[in-house]
């Protein structure tokens, strides 16, 4: 997706379009996942949505992405086929990491999709060093470098804050703040200042963003990624978003309410909130918003969880 201004009709039904394929995708997976169809760990990014969305939109297509395990709605936004992320799902050759990597561990390089990292925290060193090397070869691209909260206590990301803010390198660090690392609350996890203001020692400036807005997401994006790429060194982004499903396919939930999970659904949910804000009215967008959401029709069978676990020797 090219970067367009969030009031234009044309945009938000892409957003819409686009948070709904992960939706559904997600949705799928677990359903298969359940049914013994996909193997070994399997993480879904259900309810965070609008972050990747909202940011894609505001980067090139020649801009590189690296995140976590909870990999594959970025995966998709980058434009790696749905099939092809099917595929590594389940094994096959197909796969964008030839069935080898499975869902932690994309890769599509030629899409600048770097990974899908099992490693917590891996991801953000070495999304230093690709900006470094699109600084070193003189090029103006930007990196997004996604991790979660949990990932924002490690000492290596600030080892990564000191060297990027030294070297001015083209990167925006972008902590997935869902509220939950595993099972442990970010409010149990964290000390100090907003997440949002953890790069300030190291001169990199940071915003909160209420990640389960599209627009916001991608406004403040926009904002960010032309600073970044005009040379003023790296930025950070804390998206407050949630995810509704468990940590992973094993999860069985047990550190919330199914009550929270609900409340946040009813008054948060990204692809409800951007339906009523274009549907209705009788515009074309609103229209065109039905469409797509028929033909990405609801999986009936796609409830909460699997029944089935992951291998339980090294659940992640
Ligand atoms: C170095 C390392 N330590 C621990 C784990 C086990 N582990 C997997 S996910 C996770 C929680 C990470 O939470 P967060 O960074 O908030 O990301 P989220 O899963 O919420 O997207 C942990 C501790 C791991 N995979 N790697």
């Amino acid at each position: 997706m090219a970067a367009a201004p969030a009031d234009d009709p044309a945009v938000l039904v892409d957003f819409y379009r686009t948070m709904l394929l992960v939706r559904r995708f997600e949705e799928k997976v677990g359903q298969m996942y359940g049914m013994g169809l996909i193997g070994g760990f399997c993480h879904l990014y259900i309810g965070q949505e609008a972050v990747v969305v909202g940011m894609d939109a505001a980067i090139r297509t020649d801009d590189a992405v690296i995140t976590s395990y909870r990999c594959h709605a970025h995966a998709l936004v980058r434009g790696v086929p749905p099939a092809a992320i099917m595929a590594e799902l389940t094994g096959r050759g197909a796969g964008v990491s030839k069935g080898k990597g499975g869902s932690m561990h994309m890769f599509d390089i030629e899409r600048g999709f770097y990974g899908g990292h099992g490693i917590v925290g891996a991801q953000v060193p070495l999304g230093a060093g690709i900006a470094f090397a699109q600084k070193y070869q003189r090029r103006d691209n930007v990196t997004l470098v996604f991790f979660g909260e949990g990932a924002a206590n490690q000492g290596q990301v600030y080892e990564t804050f000191n060297m990027a803010s030294l070297w001015k390198l083209p990167v925006i660090f972008v902590i997935e703040n869902n509220q939950y690392a595993m099972g442990t609350a970010v409010r149990r996890a964290k000390a100090g200042t907003e997440l949002c203001h953890r790069g300030e020692a190291f001169g990199i400036h940071g915003v909160q963003v209420d990640g389960m807005d599209v627009v916001a997401v991608h406004e403040a994006s926009r904002g960010l990624v032309a600073r970044v790429r005009d040379g003023e060194g790296p930025m950070l982004v804390e998206m407050q978003t949630y995810r509704y499903r468990g940590h992973s396919m094993s999860d069985p939930v047990k550190y919330r309410t199914r009550d929270e999970v609900q409340k946040v659904r009813e008054r948060q949910d990204p692809i409800e909130q951007l339906r009523a804000r274009v549907a209705g009215g009788g515009t074309i967008a609103g229209a065109e918003l039905k469409v797509h959401a028929l033909v990405l029709q609801k999986n009936p069978g796609g409830g909460c969880g699997s029944s089935r676990a992951e291998p339980s020797t090294m659940r992640r």
